[in-house]
């Protein structure tokens, strides 16, 4: 039994869709972290940075935090999603979308859709690495299936949650043709439109 310590955010959706792709039982504790409460101690001795998701493993009585090496560890675990002899391309792509593509995602939230008319700079500074990033993984989507390959894998896992807030960013999917047949394919699956509704709220993937 795998506990999901998380919130409703893309990437608390990467673990609930991992855990539902690989059919592990599963429950999940809401973390409402408006209300401050990554910040309690219980929480902090599991995540040091004070932030969702993190996952309890019961049977191997050891817990994570970060989302990449999550996914990773269920990866590993259930062999599903990071194939052995693929891990040094699934490994780069994992590691940018860790490292760009959801922070600045994640900035173009903050400017763009939460706090717009407030900072002109950060508006139109996130906006442009944005629309960046989506023409940067239609190119690769031009040349390749999934972004590590012919393969569906944590990579995609963890980058679709947050293209799934595609209506935030206001830059138009539609007109990333490759991006748009990755994100629509993926939105077909059983286990991603069950995992994306992580709290059971009837949250729909929003099509393109
Ligand atoms: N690199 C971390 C980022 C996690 C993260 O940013 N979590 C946010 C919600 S999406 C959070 O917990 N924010 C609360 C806070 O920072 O106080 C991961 O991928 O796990």
């Amino acid at each position: 039994m795998i506990e999901l310590l998380t919130a409703d955010t893309p990437n608390g959706k990467k673990i609930s869709i991992m855990l539902e792709e690989i059919k592990f039982r599963y429950k999940v504790k809401k973390v409402n972290i408006n209300k401050d409460e990554q910040f309690e101690p219980e929480f902090k001795k599991l995540s040091p940075f004070s932030k969702i998701p993190v996952i309890i493993d019961h049977d191997n009585k050891v817990s994570l935090f970060e989302s990449g090496a999550i996914l990773i560890y269920l990866g590993e675990k259930s062999g599903k999603f990071y194939d052995k002899d693929q891990r040094t391309i699934i490994n780069q792509w994992l590691m940018g979308q860790m490292g760009y593509i959801g922070p600045m995602l994640g900035q173009h939230h903050q400017f763009h859709h939460y706090n717009p008319g407030k900072c002109e700079f950060g508006e139109k500074r996130y906006f442009k690495i944005s629309e960046r990033i989506y023409k940067e993984l239609n190119e690769r989507l031009s040349q390749s299936k999934f972004l590590a390959g012919n393969n569906y894998t944590i990579a995609d896992i963890a980058t679709f949650p947050w293209i799934a807030r595609h209506e935030w960013h206001d830059i138009g999917l539609s007109k990333f043709g490759n991006l748009t047949r990755w994100y629509t394919d993926i939105s077909k699956r059983e286990a991603v439109k069950k995992g994306y509704d992580l709290l059971r709220n009837g949250d729909q993937i929003p099509k393109v």
